[in-house]
């Protein structure tokens, strides 16, 4: 899976992240659920210093359940803040509601509110965590008129305050592993991949993996063939066909490669903690 790479956007990213660090005393990293590895960022950590930081795993309610409870349980050993949340069905926002509030805000160094922001990779869902936490202050943040949005500190409770604008990391691609999972998680630009290429290796994963939910979501008896082959088969049940009986394939990667993206296929989780 190749994906184009630009290093001078992710420095850039990078500078102005490290900017609105300076404002703040806890990091929300929001990471995703179903690639608990390749949606963290490494270069984060040489930039925190000691700033307090808690870990969100989002988007779980797309995530296989077998495997975040083995992630819970491998995180829990670390000793690291964590919390696995969804942003759709409000999955654990209370718990993170709870632990900023009582983990973070109890921090007395300061003499005044304690200060967090959110950051993470493109899509994993700050907005809408900023949105839950700060429903669930009670803030009164939503589309008032006349409040204009951008830089202004929503405030968790009397001593805690949140940025309501979050801090945008790029994807660090080490691998095939990680270029793969990013760009099937939705944190790649679908201009800089390509969606074929993309498909035929969701389509692999699924076989090897998940094989029940590519049978049952494509009504496919017989899955026991090439990926081309069976990207022909789902074309021709979703009848994406184009004139002279083509398979229209840009039609059916971009449905494929959107299902698997927003979870349509099933529960599912690329990255497990046995393999580390
Ligand atoms: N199923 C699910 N979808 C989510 C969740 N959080 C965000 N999304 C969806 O993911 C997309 C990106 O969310 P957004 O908050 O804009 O992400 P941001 O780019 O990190 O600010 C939107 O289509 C959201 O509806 C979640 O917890 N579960
Ligand atoms: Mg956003």
């Amino acid at each position: 899976m190749q994906v184009q790479w630009f290093p001078g956007h992710m420095a850039k990213a990078l500078r102005l992240v490290k900017e609105q660090l300076k404002t703040v005393d806890i990091v929300i990293e929001v990471c995703d659920a179903r690639a608990v590895m390749s949606s963290r960022n490494n270069e984060l950590s040489s930039i925190l210093n000691n700033k307090k930081r808690i870990v969100v795993f989002n988007k779980s309610s797309l995530a296989d359940d077998i495997i975040t409870a083995e992630w819970e349980k491998y995180f829990n050993a670390s000793g690291e803040l964590f919390v696995f949340t969804d942003a759709v069905t409000k999955k654990g926002i209370k718990a993170l509601f709870n632990i900023l509030i009582h983990k973070c805000a109890a921090d007395k160094r300061y003499n005044r509110a304690v200060k967090a922001m959110v950051l993470g990779l493109p899509n994993v869902g700050k907005s809408m965590l900023i949105n839950c936490l700060s429903m669930s202050s009670g803030a009164k943040t939503g589309n008032r008129p006349g409040v204009t949005r951008g830089n202004q500190w929503i405030r968790l409770n009397s001593e805690l305050h949140l940025l309501d604008t979050p801090g945008v990391l790029m994807p660090k691609i080490e691998s095939e592993e990680d270029a793969f999972n990013l760009v099937a998680i939705g944190c790649v630009k679908d201009t800089i991949f390509d969606k074929y290429a993309a498909c035929i290796e969701i389509i692999q994963f699924l076989k090897f993996k998940y094989p029940h939910l590519l049978k049952s979501r494509y009504k496919l008896e017989n899955i026991d063939k090439s990926d081309d082959e069976i990207l022909a088969d789902i074309a021709l049940k979703r009848g994406f066909i184009v004139k002279g009986g083509e398979i229209d394939l840009n039609r059916c990667t971009d449905i494929i490669y959107d299902e698997f993206k927003n979870g349509v296929i099933g529960k599912i989780s690329l990255q497990s903690p046995h393999i580390i």
